[in-house]
């Protein structure tokens, strides 16, 4: 079945990809990836905005700082493999995925749990200080200095500034970790032709979805003459008090208007 509407505004570049899938198809994918996501990204968004209240203090830092780095990795490691296991869940929710040779899938998942881990991070990471949740509590850096690698840290914090720059939904979230996880040039797959059919599926509802988004934010922005307008009118009524005379000779029409 074809649908050309959708793809009309020339926004996705492999028209034949396009072709091939329908817009019912597109929809089940993007249902079936975002639902998979929201049961297994572990914290929920509100669970998240409530936690954002909680950081360390700086005597709680300091003890994190003061552990033995192997105690800290031994922390820091079983934290990841709890997270990764929710990753490795969702994959397997993925429509398609089991459907993979266990071979792939294991592949898949070696070369891409930790990449899907770092970008699901967002979620958990606050840009306005530089913060990231760590068991329970948000604190920054230098929470993880015994660990000793600093450079490894530092750009993990890093990468979380530039992605929440992104601002993405968790749609788009559960979308673009779906693509990561299915890319098809994992060294060793056998059937990478399969991965890259469903990685393709993905791409075009993360392209549909981002359209979505765009459009909701030219509808935002078709507000902002309102805004202006409001903001007009308490400039104009500050400048009356401060300068009546003038106001008074505004122009008849000017005066009817805004008066
Ligand atoms: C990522 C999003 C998951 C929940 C989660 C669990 C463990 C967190 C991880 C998030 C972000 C990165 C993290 C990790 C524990 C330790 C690690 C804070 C929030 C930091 C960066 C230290 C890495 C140390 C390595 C060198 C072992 O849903």
């Amino acid at each position: 079945m074809l649908e050309p509407a959708l793809f009309a505004h020339g926004a996705l570049e492999g028209a034949q990809l396009a072709a091939d899938i329908s817009v019912l198809e597109i929809d089940r994918v993007a249902q079936n990836v975002v639902k998979s996501h929201l049961e297994t990204c572990q914290y929920t968004t509100e669970e998240l905005k409530r936690l954002a209240w909680s950081l360390y203090s700086p005597e709680e830092v300091r003890a994190l700082q003061s552990k033995s780095c192997e105690a800290m990795w031994q922390q820091c490691s079983l934290h990841i493999s709890n997270a990764i296991q929710y990753v490795v869940e969702f994959a397997k929710r993925i429509d398609g995925f089991m459907e993979l040779c266990q071979n792939d899938q294991i592949i898949l998942l070696k070369a891409g749990c930790l990449e899907v881990l770092l970008i699901r991070m967002i979620r958990a990471f606050n840009p306005l200080n530089n913060t990231v949740l760590f068991e329970g509590k948000f604190g920054g850096m230098q929470m993880f200095k015994s660990l000793g690698c600093d450079d490894l840290i530092g750009a993990v914090f890093e990468l979380g500034r530039t992605l929440c720059r992104l601002q993405l939904s968790d749609e788009e979230l559960a979308l673009f970790t779906a693509a990561v996880l299915l890319s098809p040039d994992r060294p060793w797959l056998t059937e990478s032709k399969k991965v890259q059919k469903l990685q393709d599926k993905i791409y075009v509802a993360l392209q549909h979805e981002i359209q979505k988004k765009h459009s909701a934010e030219d509808k935002i922005l078709a507000r902002s003459p309102m805004t202006i307008c409001n903001l007009h009118l308490d400039k104009l009524e500050f400048f009356r008090l401060l300068h009546p005379e003038t106001a008074m000779n505004f122009p008849p029409l000017y005066k009817e208007v805004f008066n």
